[in-house]
This record gives structure tokens, sequence and C-alpha cells, in this order.
């Protein structure tokens, strides 16, 4: 099963593409598809267009579109809920020791990396950035 991952353009930024893409690996995830992108502002709008009605929704998008980001399918057993489990928290304040938000997140929208959170927003999301890779 496959998932989709961003490392978001803080940690491109600070330098720590390839410890996450090393932890991925690390625990069990291979790499099926990855490409570098510079997310247009209506392209982060798009992407999170689910959480248009948020009041972060601006300022997220901003940021998504401020700088180079890693996108990636990801493949292992239950990719979306292990991929998520490796994150940790959204809040990396919460985030439990060992993941990559505790890891590498700085705050709350700043938090490093992106995971699909359900097999729906997995499949718009991998065919957002990669058409033509499925879900399985
Ligand atoms: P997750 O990324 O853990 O699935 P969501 O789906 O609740 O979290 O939020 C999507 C993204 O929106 C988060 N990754 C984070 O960057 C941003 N975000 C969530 N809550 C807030 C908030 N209260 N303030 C600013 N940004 C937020």
């Amino acid at each position: 099963m496959r998932t989709f991952s961003i490392v978001k353009p803080d940690a491109v930024a600070a330098g720590n593409t390839g410890a996450i893409l090393q932890a991925l690996e690390a625990a069990g995830f291979r790499i099926v598809a990855v490409r570098m992108v510079r997310m247009t502002k209506a392209e982060a709008e798009g992407f999170y267009a689910v959480h248009r009605e948020r009041p972060f929704f601006s300022s997220l998008t901003d940021f998504m579109s401020s700088g180079p980001a890693v996108v990636m399918a990801l493949e292992r057993d239950d990719a979306i809920s292990e991929l998520r489990r490796l994150m940790g928290a959204t809040n990396p304040a919460d985030a439990a020791p060992g993941t990559i938000r505790a890891r590498f997140a700085s705050s709350i929208e700043h938090n490093a990396i992106h995971g699909s959170d359900a097999p729906e927003t997995a499949a718009f999301e991998l065919g957002y950035f990669f058409p033509g890779v499925e879900l399985s």
C-alpha cells in the first residue's frame, strides 16, 4: 500500500531532507517516486483545499509555496497509519520523542513533513503530484 508525503519547505531550507528520507527508509518505506517542487500559491491552495475554511489556510498556503519542497510516493505495509506514527503529532510540542516532527519541526505550521491522513486523501494527493501513481 502507498501513501503521499512532503518534506516541507522549512525542513528543506534547514538541510534536513536527507535525514528525513533516511528516517523514512529506516522505518521500512520504499520511495516509489520523488520530486522537488516549488509550489505556486494556487497549487498549494488546490492541494490543501480541504482546509480552505480553516483560519490558518492563507498562512499555510503562503508557507507551502515559500520555497522548495520534496514530494514523495511511499510504499510499505499500513503505509498511511505507519507514516502518521513516524511523523508524530501535528504540533511538535506534542510529538513523541524520536518522531520526525519531534526531531525536525519548529512549530505547528513549520512542522517538517506532511503525510496523507486517509486512503481518500492519499489517492487525491498522489494524483495531484504524480499522475499515474496509484494507491496500491
Ligand atoms: P497534519 O499535517 O498532522 O495532518 P492537519 O491536517 O490538521 O495536520 O493540518 C494540516 C497542516 O496545517 C499541518 N501540517 C500544519 O502545517 C497546518 N496547521 C494545522 N493546524 C494549524 C494551526 N493551528 N496553525 C497553523 N497551522 C496549522
